[in-house]
């Protein structure tokens, strides 16, 4: 006789627009069943988007290397000898090169990144000329510059910035052990400026630093709990970099990373999440696995800023293969000024 087959409760949380969620009610979403939260994933993904779509982002390093910050997982940071060359701020013709060939290839949005504590004022105004050019092409524009002072995000808002990334990075609890040159309340500080500017909030995190799963669920809490909450979340797996201090460190369980994701897009129904950083070491069955879980974009293009990312046409041929298609839907419109 075939064993009846007992669902396994799912745990009761109220799902309104922007719920609290303590780091213990994510833990509970980690401990369950690998199966039972891919389900439950894929369920509150299919609710929210079509699950074959996929957000396409490029990134461009439009100033490289010598940031003065410490973050310990980051090659740029003039902390660490990593044999990068800092340079200067790229020149606008080039920026526009290769936001064209990002969007030729297939991308929708063009991801500007600057090793910056914060901008200075004439490196903002340059800046802004470039998310100007960039919209003007016809993509959505996002810039990662670090900390913003007052002002500077209605500069970019004005320049025709569609989102702004600036990730919490990890746990408020693990902060300490991988960044020491800023806060995390510095942080909240330019998330609060680039929301109340009526830009789009680009926030997540990266894992696989040997921070524990309480650690990883505390970072997802945070980002689930802002009001509102980010509306793209990048899951960042280390690239480890030698002469960093996180090089060599255990490397995080690839069912873990998934498992993350799936808990991202539980937490936070309708964020497009972002499979970012760490693809170029998947293979493409973990991929695979990432989207079911609820990734519905991800970073696409040859380079991220300073390391490798899979091939463009390697992704066009995992997406072809997993009959999966670029998101068709309107670029997101950004919330007005508040
Ligand atoms: N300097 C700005 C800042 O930190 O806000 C913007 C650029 S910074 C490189 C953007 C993000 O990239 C970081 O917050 C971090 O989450 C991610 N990142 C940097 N190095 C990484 C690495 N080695 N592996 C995975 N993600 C990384
Ligand atoms: C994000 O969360 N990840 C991207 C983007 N935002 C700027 C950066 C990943 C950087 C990986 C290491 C590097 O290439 O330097
Ligand atoms: Fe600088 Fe950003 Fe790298 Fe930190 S993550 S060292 S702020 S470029």
């Amino acid at each position: 006789m075939q064993t009846a087959y007992i669902p396994v409760p799912t745990i009761p949380k109220p799902m309104p627009e922007s719920a609290a969620w303590s780091a213990e009610e994510v833990l509970k979403l980690y401990d369950l069943p690998f199966m039972d939260l891919i389900h439950r994933a894929q369920q509150t993904h299919r609710a929210h988007f079509d699950p074959n779509a996929i957000q396409l982002s490029s990134l461009l390093s439009i100033k490289t290397g010598g940031c003065p910050e410490d973050c310990a997982y980051c090659p740029q940071s003039a902390h660490h000898d990593t044999g990068l060359e800092a340079d200067k701020l790229m020149p606008l013709e080039d920026v526009i090169a290769a936001a064209r060939a990002a969007q030729a290839g297939g991308a929708q949005r063009f991801c500007m990144g600057a090793a910056w504590r914060s901008p200075k004022p004439h490196h903002l105004e340059a800046v802004a000329e470039m998310v100007s050019a960039v919209k003007e092409l016809g993509m959505e524009t996002c810039v990662t510059l670090g900390m913003l002072a007052e002002g500077q995000a209605e500069q970019l808002k004005h320049a025709g910035l569609d989102y702004y990334n600036h990730n919490l990075d990890t746990s408020p609890e693990f902060y300490g052990k991988i960044i020491s040159t800023r806060t995390y309340q510095d942080r909240l500080d330019t998330l609060e400026r680039v929301r109340d500017a009526g830009i789009n909030v680009c926030c997540g995190g990266i894992v696989g630093m040997g921070e524990s799963r309480r650690e990883r669920a505390g970072l997802i809490a945070q980002l689930a709990s802002m009001e509102p909450y980010p509306e793209s979340v990048p899951i960042n797996n280390l690239v480890q970099v030698e002469g960093t201090p996180l090089a060599g460190v255990e490397a995080l369980d690839p069912f873990e990373f998934v498992r993350t994701i799936a808990v991202a897009r539980i937490t936070m129904p309708k964020a497009k999440v972002r499979l970012s950083a760490g693809r170029e070491q998947m293979d493409d069955a973990l991929q695979a696995l990432c989207f079911m879980a609820g990734a519905n974009s991800m970073f696409y293009g040859d380079a991220l800023l300073t390391t490798a990312n899979p091939q463009m046409q390697a992704d066009q041929r995992l997406l072809a293969r997993l009959g999966m298609h670029i998101d068709a839907e309107p670029a997101h419109e950004a919330p007005a000024c508040r």
